[in-house]
């Protein structure tokens, strides 16, 4: 069992923010998806997963409909690094949902720090990839910016 930070003094009744876990349009893998709601709900999230092989106006219209605190899209097929890309594209044309990707978004040796400087570059707040992911996520969900957008709903 990974352990995450928590701030203690935070009841999760106080963050009833609502997390969209999303994968990408190619992707079929489906344990890191049930594995992060599982995370996000222990951070107090009211979780929506839409689960994997997701198209791109299926996250634009559940954006719309459900207007999440935050959006969290994992892809572990290789192919996150263009398709995170392009719906983060498509997200930032009409939202500015807090959206965070994480994985194993590419194959070969990819320059890693280029892929996450781009992903940054087109909206996404953050984005974890290797051995550090979880810890830093688990930081990042209890930074003050996602507490105060969870807090203020
Ligand atoms: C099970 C599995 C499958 C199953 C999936 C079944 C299902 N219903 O999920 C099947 C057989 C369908 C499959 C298919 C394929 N797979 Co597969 N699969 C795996 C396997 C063995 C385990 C994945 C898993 O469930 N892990 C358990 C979950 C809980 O962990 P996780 O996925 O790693 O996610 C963790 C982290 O990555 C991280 N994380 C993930 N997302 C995010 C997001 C955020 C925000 C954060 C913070 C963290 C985070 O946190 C998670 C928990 O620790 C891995 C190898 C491995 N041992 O990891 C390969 C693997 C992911 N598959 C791989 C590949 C290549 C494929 C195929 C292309 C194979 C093929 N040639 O057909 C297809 C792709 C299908 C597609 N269209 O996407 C590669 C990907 C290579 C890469 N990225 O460089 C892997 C790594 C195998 C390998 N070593 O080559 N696969």
């Amino acid at each position: 069992m990974v352990e995450l930070p928590r701030n203690p003094d935070l009841p999760a009744l106080l963050r009833p923010g609502i997390a969209l876990v999303t994968s990408t349009p190619s992707d079929s893998h489906t344990w890191n998806l049930v594995f992060l709601q599982l995370v996000l709900e222990e951070a107090g999230f009211a979780v929506r997963n839409l689960g994997a092989c997701t198209p791109i106006p299926l996250v634009l219209d559940a954006c719309r409909g459900l207007r999440p605190d935050l959006l969290v899209v994992s892809s572990v097929n290789g192919h996150g690094h263009t398709e995170g890309a392009e719906l983060i594209a498509s997200v930032r044309r009409e939202s500015d949902v807090p959206a965070v990707i994480g994985g194993m978004l590419t194959t070969g040796r990819m320059d890693q720090e280029k892929v996450v400087a781009s992903l940054t570059r087109l909206g996404y707040e953050a984005v974890f990839t290797g051995d550090s992911a979880l810890p830093d996520f688990g930081l990042f969900l209890d930074s003050p910016a996602v507490r105060g957008v969870a807090d203020a709903r």
